[in-house]
C-alpha cells in the first residue's frame, strides 16, 4: 500500500512553483527546465500508478524537450507496448502536476486510484531515460525519488534517444511472449536494426557518404554506435556532434531548424553532390536534403519520406504476390499539397488526414495492414498489422523475385521502429530504399515538386479561442474567421491556408501554400494579418 505520509514528506522536497499552470500536451509536459522539478517527481508517481493499473507492466518515462532550446526540458510517459500514454490518463497527469500543496497531491493520487479502479498495493515497474540536456540528471533524480517512495522497480536506461526508450519499453513487456520485440538493451536495439539493414542491402553497391547533422544532441553518440554495426555498408559522417558545450543543442542545426528555415545548418558547407540529413535533439525526427547543380538547397522532408516509403512497400507487396494487404498513408494538414496529390494520383494509395501529433497519426495508421505515417516535420514510421506480419512470414514465393521481395518485407518489419518515429531507424530505412533503387537524392526528389509553402507564428492574446475541425484544416471559432480566410485564399492558384493553435507553444500557427513563392508569402502574410 502507498504510504501517504512518506509521499508528502518527499513531495515537500519537490514543491510546485506557485501560480504556474501545467498541461500534459501533445508532447507531454514541456517548458523551461527550472520549472519542471515538481512535475517530473509527480510524473514518476503517475508512472508507478499506471504500472499498477496495468498489472505491473513496465511504463516508460522520457525526459527530453526534443527540438526545443537547451534551457527547456520535458517529460512524457510511454505505455507498455511503446505507444504514447493513453489519452484518458493525460488528464490525470495534468491534475497531478497542478496540485498546489502536498496535501492536494495526496488527494489527487487518491482520486486517480478511485477513478481508475487501480489496486495501490500492486507492484509497479518503470524504465526511464533522458537526452543530453544539462538539466536532465536533476530531473531524473526527481523521478527516482517518486519511484522510491512508491516502492516501484526502477530501471535507469541512461542517456538515450526517445525512440530507444519506446523500443526498450515494448521489449521489456513482451519478453518471452510470441510478440517479443527484441532484446531490452541498447545492444539489442542496434543489433535488431543492423541485422535487418544488412539483409536489405548486403548485395547492393554502396552509395556516397551521408553527412548526419545530429543537432549537437543524443543522436551524435548513437549514430556513431550505429556506425560500428552498419559501417560496412554505409559511410556515416556525423556533424554537429558537440554534446558538451553549453548552448549548442538544437542551436542553428537539427531537423526542426532545417525544416522551418528551409536551409542547411550554417557551417555544414552543403555542396552539390553531397548527401545530408538532420536529426532533432532526441532523434525522433529526420529530414534529408542536398544542393542541386546550382547550389540551391533542396529539402526532402517527412512528406517526401512517406512517398518514397509507400512506393517501395507497394512495389514489394506487389512483387511478393501477397494479396489482401491494405496499404495506406496518414498525413496532417501540414503535408504539402503536391505530396498528397502524388500519393493519391500516382501511387493510388488511400491517404487520411488527422490532427497534428504522433498519437493521432499512429492510431489512424493502425487501421491499415501497412500504415505509413509521417508528419512533414520528419516524424514518422510504418506500422505493420499482425495480419500483414503473418502474411509476410507465411508467404512462400514461387519465383526468386518473389522470395527476395518477401525477405525484404520481412526485414523491413524489423528495421522499422514500429513503436514511434525513429530518426535512426528511418535513416536506415531511407538508405536501404535508395541503395535498392540505386538512386540519388535528386532522383528521389523528382517524384513530385513541392508547392512553395510558408509557416508563420503569430503571438495572440489567447490562443485557446481558436477552435478547429476537419483535422485542423478549418476554424469553427472565432465565428466568421474561416469565411474570411476562404475569401482570401480563393483567388490564389493552388492556394491553401489554415490556422491552428500550437499544442507546444503559446502561439497560433498559420500555414500557407500556393503555386508560386510570391503568392505563397503574400497569402501567409494576409492570413496572419487576419489572426493577429
Ligand atoms: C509535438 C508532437 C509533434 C508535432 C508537434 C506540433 C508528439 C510526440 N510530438 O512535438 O508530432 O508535430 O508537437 O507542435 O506528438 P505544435 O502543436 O506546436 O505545432
Ligand atoms: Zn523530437
Amino acid at each position: 500500500p502507498i504510504d501517504y505520509n512518506k509521499v508528502k514528506l518527499v513531495s515537500a522536497k519537490h514543491p510546485k512553483p506557485p501560480g504556474v499552470k501545467f498541461t500534459y500536451g501533445t508532447a507531454g509536459f514541456r517548458m523551461k527546465a527550472e520549472l519542471l522539478d515538481s512535475v517530473t517527481f509527480r510524473v514518476g508517481i503517475l508512472a508507478s500508478l499506471r504500472s499498477k493499473k496495468l498489472d505491473s507492466k513496465t511504463i516508460g518515462v522520457m525526459i527530453t524537450a526534443s527540438h526545443n532550446p537547451e534551457e527547456d526540458n520535458g517529460v512524457k510517459l510511454v505505455d507498455p507496448y511503446g505507444e504514447m500514454l493513453e489519452q484518458s490518463w493525460e488528464e490525470h497527469a495534468t491534475k497531478l502536476a497542478n496540485a498546489e500543496s502536498d496535501d492536494d497531491l495526496v488527494n489527487v493520487i487518491q482520486d486517480i486510484i478511485v477513478n481508475t479502479g487501480l489496486d495501490g498495493s500492486k507492484d509497479s515497474s518503470v524504465v526511464y531515460a533522458r537526452d543530453t540536456r544539462p538539466s536532465g540528471p536533476a530531473l531524473v533524480a526527481a523521478v527516482e525519488d517518486a519511484l522510491k517512495v512508491l516502492g516501484a522497480k526502477a530501471l535507469d536506461f541512461g542517456v538515450k534517444t526517445t525512440p530507444e526508450l519506446h523500443y526498450v519499453t515494448r521489449c521489456l513487456n513482451t519478453a518471452g511472449t510470441k510478440d517479443a520485440y527484441g532484446e531490452p538493451t541498447e545492444e539489442g536495439y542496434f543489433k535488431k536494426l543492423g541485422d535487418a539493414f544488412r539483409e536489405l542491402v548486403e548485395q547492393k553497391p554502396h552509395l556516397s557518404a551521408l553527412t548526419v547533422d545530429a543537432a549537437n544532441g543524443v543522436g551524435a553518440p548513437k549514430v556513431r554506435q550505429l556506425s560500428e554495426v552498419v559501417g560496412k555498408f554505409i559511410d556515416l559522417r556525423v556533424v554537429n556532434d558537440d554534446i558538451y558545450t553549453k548552448g549548442k543543442l538544437n542551436f542553428q542545426c537539427g531537423a526542426d531548424f532545417v525544416k522551418t528555415q528551409q536551409r542547411a545548418p550554417p557551417g555544414m558547407n552543403l555542396v552539390s553532390g553531397m548527401r545530408a540529413c538532420s536529426l532533432d535533439g532526441d532523434a525522433d525526427r529526420i529530414v534529408y536534403y542536398y544542393a542541386d547543380e546550382d547550389g540551391k538547397f533542396r529539402l526532402l522532408d517527412g512528406d517526401k519520406i512517406a512517398g518514397l516509403a509507400a512506393s517501395f512497400i507497394i512495389d514489394l507487396v506487389r512483387t511478393a504476390g501477397i494479396g489482401d494487404i491494405k496499404i495506406g498513408v496518414v498525413q496532417t494538414a501540414y503535408a504539402n499539397g503536391s505530396s498528397t496529390a502524388y500519393l493519391t494520383n500516382v501511387l493510388k494509395v488511400p491517404v487520411s488526414c488527422v490532427p497534428t501529433g504522433v498519437k493521432h497519426l499512429h492510431h489512424e495508421a493502425e487501421k491499415y495492414d501497412v500504415g505509413v505515417y509521417f508528419e512533414a516535420n520528419g516524424h514518422g514510421t510504418v506500422l505493420f498489422s499482425s495480419h500483414a506480419i503473418n502474411s509476410i512470414r507465411s508467404a512462400k514465393g514461387g519465383t526468386p523475385e518473389q522470395v527476395t521481395a518477401i525477405n525484404q518485407l520481412s526485414a523491413l518489419t524489423n528495421l522499422i521502429n514500429q513503436t514511434v518515429g525513429d530518426a535512426i531507424s528511418d535513416m536506415l530505412f531511407v538508405e536501404s530504399i535508395l541503395m535498392n533503387k540505386q538512386i540519388t537524392l535528386r532522383q528521389w526528389d523528382e517524384a513530385y515538386t513541392d508547392l512553395p509553402n510558408r509557416l508563420v507564428k503569430v503571438v495572440v492574446a489567447d490562443r485557446h479561442i481558436f477552435k478547429t475541425t476537419d483535422a485542423e484544416r478549418k476554424l469553427v471559432e472565432p465565428k466568421g474567421l474561416q469565411d474570411k480566410i476562404n475569401a482570401i485564399v480563393a483567388p490564389y492558384t493552388e492556394g491553401r491556408s489554415f490556422v491552428r493553435p500550437s499544442g507546444t507553444e503559446d502561439v497560433v500557427r498559420v500555414y500557407a501554400e500556393a503555386a508560386t513563392r510570391q503568392d505563397c508569402d503574400e497569402l501567409a502574410f494576409k492570413i496572419a494579418g487576419l489572426v493577429f
